[in-house]
């Protein structure tokens, strides 16, 4: 299954007019509806969308049958007419019994917010492992939609470039689809056990894993490339990058580490999605430390912040050592950069001023650099004097009859791991 926007030269490109619905439920749920909007149209754009005009309604529920009020469904009908558009996008999840129901009424192509982010995943996905988790996301998406439908279902399943799952081999049915899913499952399961072999391939050289995870757009992949020189992907738009991209580098103790980019994170990431990506974000479960990428000119910060600390702790790596890294400090007003903490845990950085990346590397070099150690090993333990080796650097070596005594500057995340077998023989 692809997306395919790109290649549907003989299909007219979306026009769209955009739809929020803001209910109690909404209000409640913490997101601003109107920044939400704003990126809606952002995420439209990045899938090739041209956005026309947008509405919104207050609403204290959703209508089960046409999601809007009847009315608006009229208002929209008139305002797509008279602007020509051929597509309807959502801002918030629909039923596929609205999708029906607004495209036989409207007679627009209707897409929900979810949809579109699948959409554009599937347009950047290249690497086997990205097509095949987009892929899943997608047909996860689709399936509890197809109950009970018995037509058309090639209508339903596609997304901005009218395919989608939809039309191709999708269009038989659901068994078809649970039979894919299955294999795709099958095939992650093979990524995973790839993955974790690289990981133990890495982490036996005894290199540490930092990662760098944010809001997609905040600079992540810049700050990867502006570090090692890495040929990956940096883009203006939302989820340039998809699949996790490793370099070593060097820190100025001339200490080796691996930086991972991952994916980015937006707001109502589809659940789906994140669940089809847990191999890919594994990487950041690994990590020993976290770079939390966050763009600082931006009005949504916070929010932003928010949203990617939810989501590390639905992956389950909220609590890992982290440093924030508050990016694009050029661009922000002297108002904004005086709001920015600057201490140990946060760094203010501008990725491509040398002085700044500078300063972001001698600030990992401290933070995984512990104190200095000495343990007393007996001279005849040369397998505990090689993993003493793995948890930092020699500074002094002195005999003492029988015993060695070793001063040792830790490396923090290997002093985490390996350090526990040289316990006992710890002096101070
Ligand atoms: N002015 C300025 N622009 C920056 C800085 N860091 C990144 N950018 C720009 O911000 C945009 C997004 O950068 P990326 O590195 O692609 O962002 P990302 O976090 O990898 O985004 P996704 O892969 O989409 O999640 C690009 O246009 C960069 O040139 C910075 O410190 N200052
Ligand atoms: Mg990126």
């Amino acid at each position: 299954m692809r997306n395919t926007t790109h290649d549907t030269s003989a299909e007219e490109r979306p026009r769209a007019v955009l739809v929020s619905l803001v209910t109690d439920d909404v209000k409640r749920s913490g997101i601003d509806p109107v920044y939400s909007l704003e990126e809606l149209v952002a995420l439209a754009e990045t899938a090739g969308v041209e956005v026309l005009t947008n509405m919104v309604q207050n609403r204290e529920k959703k209508d089960t049958k046409w999601f809007i009020g009847k009315g608006k469904v009229q208002e929209l009908k008139l305002i797509a007419d008279e602007l020509g558009a051929n597509t309807a996008i959502f801002d918030q999840e629909l039923s596929g019994a609205q999708v029906r129901n607004l495209e036989e009424e409207l007679d627009l192509k209707i897409i929900d917010r979810t949809q579109l982010i699948l959409d554009i995943f599937a347009q950047r996905a290249k690497t086997r492992e990205g097509i095949i988790q987009v892929e899943l996301a997608q047909l996860s998406y689709l399936l509890p939609r197809l109950s009970g439908q018995g037509r058309n279902l090639s209508r339903l399943g596609g997304g901005i470039g009218s395919r989608g799952p939809g039309e191709s081999k999708l269009e038989t049915d659901r068994r078809h689809i649970r039979g894919r899913i299955d294999e795709l499952k099958r095939q992650i399961g093979e990524v995973e056990k790839h993955r974790t072999m690289q990981r133990q391939r890495r982490k036996k050289s005894g290199a540490v894993q930092v990662a760098l995870v944010g809001y997609t757009n905040a600079g992540k992949s810049t700050i990867l490339r502006q570090l090692t020189n890495a040929d990956v992907y940096v883009q203006n738009q939302l989820f340039a990058t998809l699949d996790p991209t490793s370099r070593t580098l060097e820190l100025p103790g001339g200490r080796e580490i691996v930086l991972t980019d991952t994916v980015g994170f937006i707001q109502n990431l589809p659940h789906n999605l994140i669940a089809a990506f847990r191999a890919t974000l594994e990487e950041v479960n690994e990590a020993d430390l976290v770079l939390h990428v966050v763009d600082a000119s931006s009005d949504m910060l916070e929010d932003q912040m928010k949203v990617v600390e939810s989501i590390m702790e639905e992956l389950g790596a909220g609590g890992k050592p982290q440093i924030r890294i508050y990016n694009k400090k050029d661009l922000c007003t002297p108002e904004q950069l005086e709001l920015l903490p600057e201490d140990e845990h946060n760094l203010r950085l501008n990725a491509y001023d040398e002085k700044d990346q500078e300063k972001l590397l001698n600030r990992l070099q401290e933070e995984l650099t512990g104190g200095t150690v000495t343990y007393r090993i007996p001279a005849a333990r040369g397998d505990l004097t090689s993993q003493l080796y793995k948890i930092g650097e020699v500074v002094t070596q002195e005999f003492d009859e029988e015993d060695v005594l070793y001063e040792v500057r830790l490396h923090k995340g290997e002093a985490e791991k390996y350090g526990h077998l040289l316990e006992e023989y710890k002096v101070r």
